[in-house]
């Protein structure tokens, strides 16, 4: 396959490659295999979320493909987005958009897999299909994470099976040496994300940017294909998952985290579980892999919480809230709306942004409805009320 921007089979960063260039002007090989340079014309392939449903209405051309034009000098995208578009018709219909000219294929499918229940196994096996049919023609395939999914999305609201899909993505485009673009984890870091970055039509249960959410869409997959590294490490390995249950009380904690850009300082890395500091990770020998695999001294119990904080050496900090799991025998308090084990004034806020909400509402918070209603109302507050201090 060609090289990608990542590591490419040169193996050389991007912006180590650039001041290459410019160095080494005129120079018309400088890597023998496949040269690591920015692509000259794409296809942007996915659902709606590429074709740009959600979008100003002023805009004549939609998405992010031809804000990624603006911010990439002499670059064009083609957009092939197919609104709806699970995995499965994406692979059937990816030959067809190879055969178009082009050298590059950004790929960001998958969130209308989670809506009908298609498994992530299956999911990025036909990831890495389209992803292999691109090379094979000899295009450069670019794995894309997917943006956040509604907190009032009918499936998955709270990202588990999102946050699942961007670690095995990266996992996979980290394995195959592909270039990876990670939407979801700029977009999870941003205030107030679903209130100034999505579309807020009330029929939108999935999530789709506005305006100014495909301009940052955009400007993601801009700073990834230039090399401009803007992204923290990442997790792309967590065990027990996020969201996991009836975890036996000896579980061994495996994190790995990785960056795609720049090495990691590995000496600042710390992994928290249940605000213990877990022993220092092991480093690859590149530098942009971190591995914690963990025995907590004194069995778990309860709801576990872990985080890290990790760098990279250009200063992009992932310091926040990795997952949580609960050990067998644990009962979460009703009430507990962020499901972190106790009912505290964290929850008494979450339900009150949601208070008054009924499920078509953007501001419908399912943990939230602690009754299952279909409202946030006064019976859920009254239960969050009664349970207060509660924990396990
Ligand atoms: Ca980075
Ligand atoms: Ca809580
Ligand atoms: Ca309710």
């Amino acid at each position: 396959m060609a090289g990608n921007t990542f590591l490419g089979i040169c193996g050389i960063h991007p912006r180590a490659l650039r001041l290459a260039v410019a160095t080494l002007a005129g120079a018309t090989v400088f890597c023998a295999a496949g040269t690591a340079q920015t692509p000259g014309h794409c296809k942007a392939f996915g659902d709606s979320i590429t074709a740009g449903v959600g979008d100003d209405p002023e805009r004549e051309t939609p998405g992010y493909p031809p804000r990624l034009e603006e911010r990439v000098p002499g670059l064009v995208v083609d957009n092939r987005g197919v609104g709806g578009e699970r995995t499965p018709e994406g692979l059937a219909r990816i030959d067809e958009v190879l055969s178009e000219p082009g050298d590059c294929l950004l790929l960001m499918e998958g969130t209308n897999d989670i809506s009908r229940g298609i498994s992530p196994e299956t999911t990025l096996f036909n990831l890495d299909r389209m992803a292999s049919r691109a090379a094979e023609a000899g295009r450069t395939p670019y794995h894309a994470t997917l943006i956040p999914r509604l907190p009032n999305a009918r499936f998955d609201p709270n990202n588990v099976e999102n946050q699942d899909l961007a670690q095995a993505i990266r996992r996979l485009a980290a394995q195959e040496g592909r270039g990876l673009i990670d939407p979801f984890e700029v977009f999870s870091t941003r205030a107030r994300l679903f209130h100034e970055y999505y579309y807020a039509g009330e029929e939108d249960l999935v999530g789709h940017p506005n305006g100014p959410g495909y301009d940052l869409l955009a400007t993601v997959f801009a700073d990834a294909l230039l090399g401009t590294d803007t992204v923290p490490p990442v997790p792309t390995r967590l065990s027990p998952a996020h969201g996991a249950s009836q975890v036996p009380a000896e579980a061994t904690v495996e994190v790995e985290m990785r960056d795609f850009g720049d090495a990691i300082a590995a000496e600042s890395a710390i992994l928290m579980v249940d605000g213990s500091p877990a022993p220092a990770p092991v480093p690859d020998d590149e530098g942009r892999r971190l591995r914690w695999s963990y025995e907590p001294p004194v069995p778990l119990s309860g709801v576990v919480t872990m985080t890290v904080r990790a760098s990279d050496l250009g200063g992009n900090v992932y310091d926040r809230l990795l997952g949580r799991f609960q050990v067998v025998g644990a009962v979460i308090p009703r009430g507990d709306v962020n499901r972190d084990g106790r009912v505290t004034g964290s929850d008494l806020v979450r339900l009150g942004l949601a208070f008054g909400a009924g499920v078509t509402s953007r501001r419908y918070d399912a943990d939230a409805d602690v009754d299952g209603s279909g409202e946030v109302d006064g019976e859920d507050l009254a239960i969050l009320a009664a349970n207060f201090g509660a924990g396990v």
